[in-house]
């Protein structure tokens, strides 16, 4: 069926093929492309223009930073305010409901025609644009969701787990989803929610459950919860212990990326081996690859890959839009290699062991060093940075930035100066991607050719040699 981003609730979403008008709009064959409210003017610029978007929604919040930046993108259409409030020059998406007919014809749309892209970040340049078709998305048995549930997925619509857990897999299975906008996370508030509302499956990262787990648990008793589900990063062993000895609920991790969603996962009724992100999900086959594209036997560790031939999944990306070159890079022999490390075992349980490359993986969210250090270079006190990822006993790992200061700066207060930088990049770009810890330092490591060895600052950071 045709898809609707308005239905979605995306809070800043943009249409690329939208057509519209101002007063009426039309979506023949629109493709969505939600992003966090957390985007910042210049993350939304780069957005609409690599997109060429038609149309824009977005929330009161986002408003400011559209209008900054509307002048540079002679593509966007039209923009549709989602609140009880209007907004000259957008269209009120409340006025635009009131008066929308029930009837509405669904545009025929082929299962290979695009629905979605997600911008995803990687080691080097801006966020890539991956594109999903309208069969790509909605698969999700590890839900394990019937009619009478009711689903509380946390993720921001911003992320394709938004997508499968909180739209078309639910829905898919007749499920209710159940909604909290909270403006900051915040423990009690999610522990109070768990135990006035009958929800019955949740979903979170990691990072909630590693914050819950320091609370007294057995004093909240959940109204109807029976099935809790965590991904997005790598979960501890012990967190999953502890959850389990205070809640009596097991923790359900599954394993996936933007492009290819859920690929592995502990499903229910599946013995779960603690530390393991579960065996493969139907209809992939999940296999662990060295750099020839070659399958490597159980306990030896390689790439984390996805075989494409000789059929390609039907739930797999389409593509990197207009970048060819990194859509192929993502290929290896018969496979699609996801740039995580990882292991099987002889019982096919895979085990995250780490990135591949350069990309963090913060509370969840996947962050790319340049963008990082592109916004730490706009300030005058950088002469150059290096980011990498450090471990956390929290957030699994967080953004770390190693900073040469310029001459002027070298003599400012340390402390003072991190907060300001900090503050800085959360101005600058999606505040979730700030550097949590900064060090400065005389120089960067390069190699012959000037090229800065993120690998040693990381390796330094996590202990190894
Ligand atoms: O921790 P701080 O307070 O120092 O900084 C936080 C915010 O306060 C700050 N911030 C947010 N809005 C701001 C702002 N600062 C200034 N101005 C603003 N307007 O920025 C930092 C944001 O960090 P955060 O988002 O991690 O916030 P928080 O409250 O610590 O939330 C914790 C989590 C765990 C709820 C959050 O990190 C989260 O939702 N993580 C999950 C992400 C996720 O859903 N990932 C799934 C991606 S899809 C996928 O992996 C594919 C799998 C199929």
């Amino acid at each position: 069926p045709g898809s609707c981003g308005i239905s979605l609730g995306i809070k800043t979403g943009v249409a690329k093929r939208s057509v519209s008008t101002q007063g009426s709009l039309s979506f023949p064959g629109l493709v969505f492309m939600p992003g966090t409210t957390q985007l910042r003017a210049k993350d939304i610029l780069y957005r609409l223009q690599a997109s060429e978007a038609k149309c824009i929604v977005a929330s009161e919040e986002v408003v400011p930073a559209v209008e900054s930046i509307i002048s540079e993108c002679p593509d966007l259409k039209s923009k549709l305010l989602v609140s009880p409030h209007s907004q000259s020059g957008w269209l009120s998406f409340q006025e635009l409901f009131q008066s929308a007919s029930a009837e509405h014809n669904c545009v025929e749309t082929g299962s290979q025609e695009p629905m979605a892209i997600y911008f995803t970040s990687g080691t080097t340049g801006s966020p890539k644009m991956a594109q999903h078709s309208q069969s790509s998305l909605g698969i999700g048995y590890w839900l394990d969701l019937k009619s009478s549930d009711i689903m509380w997925n946390m993720s921001d619509t911003g992320w394709i787990k938004a997508a499968i857990g909180s739209v078309f897999s639910t829905w898919l299975q007749g499920a209710c989803v159940f909604v909290h906008r909270m403006a900051q996370f915040d423990t009690d508030t999610f522990l109070d929610t768990l135990t006035t509302y009958p929800i019955t499956t949740l979903c979170s990262a990691p990072t909630v459950y590693r914050m819950l787990v320091q609370k007294d648990l057995k004093r909240y008793k959940f109204k109807k919860l029976r099935h809790c589900l965590t991904g997005g990063e790598p979960l501890n062993p012990e967190v999953l212990e502890q959850w389990k000895a205070q809640t009596g609920l097991e923790l359900y991790e599954g394993y996936g990326q933007t492009e290819v969603g859920i690929i592995c996962a502990n499903q229910k009724g599946q013995e779960i081996k603690p530390g393991s992100m579960g065996k493969g999900v139907l209809p992939y086959d999940v296999q662990i690859i060295d750099e020839n594209g070659n399958i490597l036997p159980p306990g030896k560790e390689g790439e984390i890959a996805l075989r494409l031939k000789s059929s390609r999944p039907f739930c797999f990306f389409s593509e990197y839009v207009d970048n060819p070159e990194k859509t192929a890079a993502t290929i290896r022999g018969d496979f699609y290699t996801t740039g995580d490390r990882g292991v099987m075992d002889s019982d096919g349980y895979f085990w995250f062991v780490g990135r591949a490359d350069d990309v963090i993986i913060s509370s969840g969210y996947r962050i790319g060093p340049f963008e990082v250090e592109s916004a730490l270079i706009e300030h005058p006190a950088v002469v150059e940075s290096a980011v990498v990822s450090s471990p956390d006993p929290v957030r699994g790992e967080v953004v770390k930035a190693f900073v040469v200061l310029s001459a002027p700066f070298k003599s400012s207060n340390p402390e003072k100066l991190i907060l300001e930088l900090q503050d800085h990049v959360k101005k600058s770009t999606a505040p979730y991607k700030y550097p949590r810890k900064v060090e400065f330092v005389p120089e960067l490591p390069k190699t012959v050719t000037g090229k800065i060895k993120r690998n040693v600052l990381r390796d330094h950071e996590w202990g190894r040699t």
